[in-house]
Formats: structure tokens, sequence, C-alpha cells
């Protein structure tokens, strides 16, 4: 029987290239975002290659999160596969001039959202006593940088989230695992300076990680036999040894 998996974030970046990378393998999926003609289109060039079901929401909605998800049909109830992906930075100021409403939005959609997702997914994967979680966390989540404040809060967050997951689906046998990338080339920072030119220029003056290097990393880690579970796993370009030294040729 094919697995089924629910992406987050399937409309861009690394959720978009992880949805190409599970269709090349027929793995069946439920692909999530709040473009809906994106959804549509992905899912068109998808369904050649398996069965997709899209689910249109905002993961800050919990009550449009929980009535998407019980919306699903028989055929894609059982999510083998949870990729909890959706989020973005918004803002990159220091704490004392920074933005509330970016504030609420990397907490409301990185750490809130990523709980409701979970909370509406989890039960059915306990009631079966499998499953495997991958929660998309990041270098941000291990150490915090200038002016990162709150998106490496958000990121410490899931990896903490992550910890407690481990922990408590333990005895049902989910495994749960955080991957944390640093700069991959993605619409992120597009949002995080609201298509401001500065965005341009993050990804210049060296090879930074593509969402697909992050997209086999993830088919990689579900692939494993039953009794290996990736925990945490730190994924930076080769060119990037911290949040802060990037090794550029200008
Ligand atoms: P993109 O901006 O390319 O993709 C972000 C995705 O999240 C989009 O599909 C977007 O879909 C979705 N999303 C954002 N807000 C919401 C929301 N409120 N509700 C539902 N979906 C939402 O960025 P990346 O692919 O780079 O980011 C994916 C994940 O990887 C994020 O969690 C990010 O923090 C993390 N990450 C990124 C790194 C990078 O350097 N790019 C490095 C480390 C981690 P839509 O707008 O259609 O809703
Ligand atoms: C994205 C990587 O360095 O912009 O999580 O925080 S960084």
């Amino acid at each position: 029987m094919k697995k089924i998996a629910l992406i987050t974030g399937a409309t861009s970046g690394i959720g978009r290239a992880t949805a190409h990378e599970f269709a090349n393998q027929g793995i069946h999926l439920i692909l999530c975002g709040r473009r809906e003609e994106r959804l549509d289109t992905i899912k068109k060039a998808l369904k050649k290659q398996t069965e997709v079901y899209t689910l249109n929401f905002d993961v800050r909605d919990k009550e449009g999160t929980f009535k998407a998800i019980e919306s699903l049909p028989d055929d894609f109830k059982n999510i083998d596969i949870l990729i909890n992906n959706a989020g973005n930075a918004h803002g990159l100021d220091p704490i004392q001039t920074g933005n509330t409403d970016d504030w609420d939005a990397m907490m409301d959609i990185n750490v809130k959202g990523l709980l409701y997702v979970s909370k509406a997914v989890i039960p059915n994967m306990t009631t079966r006593k499998t499953g495997h979680i991958i929660n998309i966390g990041s270098s941000a989540g291990k150490e915090v940088y200038p002016k990162g404040n709150v998106y490496c809060a958000s990121k410490h967050a899931v990896l903490a989230i992550t910890q407690g997951m481990r922990i408590d689906l333990n005895e049902f046998g989910i495994k749960v695992c955080a991957i944390n990338p640093g700069l991959v080339e993605t619409e992120f920072s597009q949002v995080r300076f609201k298509g401001d030119a500065i965005a341009d220029n993050v990804y210049k003056g060296y090879k930074a990680l593509q969402p697909q290097d992050i997209a086999e990393i993830i088919y990689f880690a579900i692939t494993r036999p039953p009794h290996v579970n990736i925990a945490d796993l730190l994924v930076f370009p080769t060119a990037q040894a911290s949040s802060t030294i990037v090794k550029k040729e200008f």
C-alpha cells in the first residue's frame, strides 16, 4: 500500500520540492497552502505520477485548519507522513524596533500553526500506532543571530516541540524528526524583506542550498528502516559555517 504524506507550505520552496520528490516515488500527497492557484497547478503536474489532494487553508486559522484536515476523503485520512514545513521569517530588525505584526506572524505561523496541524493529524497516528512527523526547523533554531530575535525564538520553539513530540509519541512508535537547514534559496527572503531589493542579494556570491537538496534529505529520512529515526539534522551550504559566517565571492 502506498504511503500518504501531508505537506504544509507545498506551494513554494522546500515544500514544493518535497512534493515533487515524493511524487517521483509514488507517495500519495495532501498538499497544503494558502495560494489555491499554485496548489491547482502543482496538482495538475503531479497527478500523472501519484494521487494528489489539495487543502487550501491558513495555518494561523485554528478552526479552518481542523476543518480542512477533517474534510479529507477516506482515501487520504490515514496520513503516514506529516511534513510541518509552512513558515517564514518576517522582518530582520533589532528587538527594540521590531514590528509586532511581524512577531505575531512568526509565532502564529511557525509555532502555533505547526501545533494546530499536528493536533489535527496526530490522533489518527496514535490510533494506528504508526507515523512519521518531520518538522522543518532551521539553523536559527540552534543559534541566535543579530536581529534574528523572534524568528530564532520561533525556530527554537520548533526544536523544543519536536523533542516534546518525540517523548510523548514514543509509546506509539511514531518517529519524530527535525530537519534544520541553513540558507536555502527560495521565496523565503522575498517574504522576510517584503519584496524589498535587499532580498535579491541574500543568495548572491555563494551557492546556497536549493529546495531540492532539502527534499532529498527529507526523502532519505522517511525511507530509513523501521528501527532508525533521524531525530535532528543540521544542514548548511558548504559556504556557510554559522548564521553569520558565509564565505562570499564578490
Ligand atoms: P517559501 O517562502 O518558499 O515557502 C513558504 C511556504 O509556507 C509557502 O508554501 C507558503 O504557502 C507557506 N506558508 C506561509 N505562511 C503560511 C500560512 N499562514 N498558512 C499556510 N501556509 C503558509 O520558504 P521556504 O521553502 O524556504 O520555507 C519553508 C520552511 O523552511 C519554513 O518553515 C522556513 O522557516 C524553513 N527554513 C527556510 C530556510 C531558508 O533559508 N529558505 C532555512 C531554514 C528553514 P502560501 O503562501 O501559499 O500559504
Ligand atoms: C532560515 C535561515 O539564516 O535566514 O531559517 O535564519 S536564516
